[in-house]
């Protein structure tokens, strides 16, 4: 961390944009002429076009912060300004967020890792723990557990540092395709009578009907392994062994990743994946899982935290389409005409798919203005950008995602330079606009971290204080336990209070009522697969500026030696990648470690555009498209088809 915060880049004072937006050209204000620079602004954009015309960006930077949390302050500051146009979901996990309420009843579905000492077989699903923490110690304790002799299987395209050095099986699969490998795998324990018929019918709604189809007596097509190889490129070999060992362990803790949701149909590989655990009787018992996502479904310890008030135009647009909507407004079918963006702990021009079509957006509009520390390639496309402290600059309480913890996250320095937190900016432009009172309720940081501790569940506030940590009473937590336990008086909020792996309610949206495979065929002009997984050594974009962290990643595509020697393509050559979306120029890292007729390329690195609009950088969401899966209007970026030539 501390090469991030003495970054030489880290910004100094606030910056007023000088030349063509993203050309880099800014000058230094002070804080005082930056801040009513700002009010002026919005007062004027509210006054012409009003409130919906300025729309919220950003908002994952600061972690959970209770009180420095970029997306709560964000949202507050811009509803006591009269209301925005709210951005609704998240790119991590909108498919799995909205299916799973379908199923459940409920998001709150995960397990405390704790649970894994409990469980007899994991297996990780698109998910590469050991590079992406997804909460903290899931790590450690598949460690744990590795060391009691449970097996470990990765199902991934990739062999990643997780199945390197935890995987007793890696199941090689197409991404985007996970829901043909669940079919089969469900089809083999059907056939093996390795399912739990009683589980299913006490517990679970509409299960035949997947049966029935499974079978092909809808369609004349049996989900058999054979079946599913053709699509999801997994030997059926290991797609029966994988259903063997499955049906025959338990517990299982199935572990999905965020990215088998992150694909076309991404709502569909959850609703199997739940699917396969209810097969199995996994649900609510000590040592399973629930098969939806694991992480951050859980609650947090009850602490206080800076609540947002109505956003009072109602308007909202899904995040994955921002750029559409401002391009497109109202003519497009979005609910407002956006003139101004206000982005704070977001870089969305990098992090957003379609990046050339970002930097459209963020140049169509009237005035922009971005929190940051450094100038990421979205504060560069910015008329003001406003430096802002770290969490060591600062003291806050951090509320993990889903973890039975909180942490209390101390300031360890004084804020360097002159940036300033993000909750004093925001009360700096509203003293100035007016509702100063609205927006701080007249406490400072002080007041408000004293009220959220008060108002927390922590007795011994003196020990948690002093040792950092706050840990919940239970860690051993199972979501649905109590559904499982007794499903009468505890029936779960669906139609049927039951699991719905068959969902009339689902079907409204005008989708399949039981899972059904969608998937992104591949063409001859893009045959190859692109996933652009996170890297080990950034958060998203975060720190690709910060040459230590760069010099760590061996940047560049990641392509099967087959598809390299078919396009005469060696090790470290400069290649041209291709899709509907855009060009990038970078080098090709040739490799076993990834499957035939897939490429990968780590998302988050900033890009460097030339003047034909070719990225020389390799960033990602060049490639990729605002097209978002369907009904969630989540995000699809591991379904990118691309084509690669050696330049
Ligand atoms: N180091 C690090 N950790 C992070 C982050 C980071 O940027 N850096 N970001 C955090 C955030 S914001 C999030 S949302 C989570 C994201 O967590 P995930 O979405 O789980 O992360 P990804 O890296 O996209 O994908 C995980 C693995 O799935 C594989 N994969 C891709 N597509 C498919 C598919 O269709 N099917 C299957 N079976 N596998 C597939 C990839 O090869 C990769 O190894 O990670 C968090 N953790
Ligand atoms: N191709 C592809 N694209 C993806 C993904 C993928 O897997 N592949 N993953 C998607 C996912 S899951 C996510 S969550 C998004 C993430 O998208 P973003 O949230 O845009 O990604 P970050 O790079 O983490 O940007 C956070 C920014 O906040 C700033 N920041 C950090 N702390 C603070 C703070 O306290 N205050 C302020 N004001 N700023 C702060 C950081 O400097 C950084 O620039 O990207 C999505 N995009
Ligand atoms: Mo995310």
């Amino acid at each position: 961390m501390g090469r991030v915060q003495y970054s030489p880049d880290r910004l100094k004072k606030p910056l007023l944009r000088e030349g063509e937006r993203g050309s880099g050209k800014f000058k230094e204000s002070s804080w005082s002429a930056a801040l009513d620079y700002v009010a002026e602004n919005l007062i004027k954009i509210r006054e012409k076009y009003g409130n919906a015309s300025i729309i919220r960006l950003g908002g994952s930077g600061a972690c959970n912060g209770a009180l420095h949390n970029t997306s709560s302050l964000t949202k507050r500051f811009l509803s006591c300004l009269g209301g925005f146009t709210e951005t609704y979901s998240n790119y991590s996990s909108a498919a799995a967020q909205y299916t799973t309420p379908y199923i459940f009843g409920t998001n709150e579905v995960g397990i405390d890792p704790n649970t894994l000492e409990y469980t007899n077989l994991i297996i990780l699903w698109g998910a590469n723990i050991v590079d992406n923490r997804l909460g903290v110690p899931f790590e450690s304790k598949i460690r744990k557990a590795k060391s009691r002799g449970v097996k470990v299987i990765v199902i991934d395209p990739r062999r990643t540092t997780t199945v390197k050095s935890l995987a007793d099986k890696w199941v090689p699969i197409y991404p985007g395709t996970d829901v043909s490998l669940m079919m089969a795998v469900l089809f083999i324990l059907l056939k093996e009578d390795l399912v739990d018929r009683k589980f299913i019918k006490k517990y679970s709604y509409g299960f035949e009907d997947l049966e029935n189809f499974l079978y092909g007596d809808i369609d004349g097509i049996q989900k058999s392994p054979e079946w599913a190889e053709k699509i999801c490129g997994t030997p059926s070999e290991i797609i029966i062994d994988l259903a063997l060992v499955y049906g025959r362990t338990h517990p299982t803790a199935l572990i999905p990743g965020l990215s088998i949701q992150r694909t076309i149909g991404g709502e569909e590989a959850i609703r199997m994946s739940i699917t396969l655990q209810t097969a199995t009787g996994n649900i609510g018992v000590l040592g399973g899982s629930t098969g939806a996502l694991t992480w951050g479904t859980l609650p947090s310890p009850k602490i206080g935290s800076i609540s947002i008030p109505l956003n009072h135009t109602g308007i909202s647009i899904p995040v994955y389409r921002w750029a559409d909507a401002i391009l497109e407004g109202k003519k497009g079918g979005f609910p407002s005409e956006i003139k101004a963006i206000y982005n704070v702990g977001g870089n969305f021009i990098v992090q957003g798919s379609d990046v050339k079509k970002n930097i459209k957006a963020f140049q169509k509009v009237e005035f922009s203005v971005c929190h940051e520390h450094f100038l990421t390639t979205t504060a560069n496309y910015c008329d003001v950008v406003f430096p802002t402290t770290t969490f060591l600059e600062r003291d806050d309480f951090l509320i993990p995602d889903g973890g039975n913890y909180l942490l209390l996250s101390k300031q360890a320095i004084n804020p360097i330079h002159e940036v300033k937190n993000d909750y004093e900016i925001f009360r700096e432009i509203s003293k100035r606009i007016g509702f100063e009172k609205e927006f701080s309720e007249g406490k400072n940081e002080e007041d408000w971290l004293s009220e959220f501790l008060e108002y927390s569940e922590i007795i011994d506030r003196k020990e948690f204080l002093n040792t950092g940590v706050y840990w919940g009473k239970n860690q051993y937590r199972v979501g649905l336990s109590d559904f499982i336990k007794d499903p009468l008086n505890n029936p779960l909020q669906t139609p049927s209070g039951k699991i719905e792996i068959k969902s009339e309610n689902y079907a409204r949206t005008g989708f399949s009522a039981i899972p059904s495979l969608r998937i992104m065929e591949i063409n001859q002009k893009y045959p190859l697969r692109l996933i652009t997984p996170k890297s080990r050594y950034r958060v998203n974009s975060q720190n690709y500026n910060i040459k230590w962290f760069r010099e760590r990643e061996n940047q560049g595509l990641w392509i099967n030696i087959y598809d390299a020697e078919t396009r005469k393509i060696k090790d470290g050559d400069k290649i041209c990648i291709k899709s509907v979306q855009g060009i990038i120029h970078t080098n090709a890292i040739v490799t076993e470690e990834i499957m035939k007729g897939v490429v990968c390329l780590l998302e988050g690195v900033w890009p460097s555009l030339n003047s034909e609009g070719i990225d020389l950088a390799g960033s990602a969401n060049i490639l990729t498209s605002t097209e978002p899966t369907l009904p969630s209007h989540g995000s699809r970026t591991h379904s990118t088809l691309v084509q690669v030539k050696k330049i």
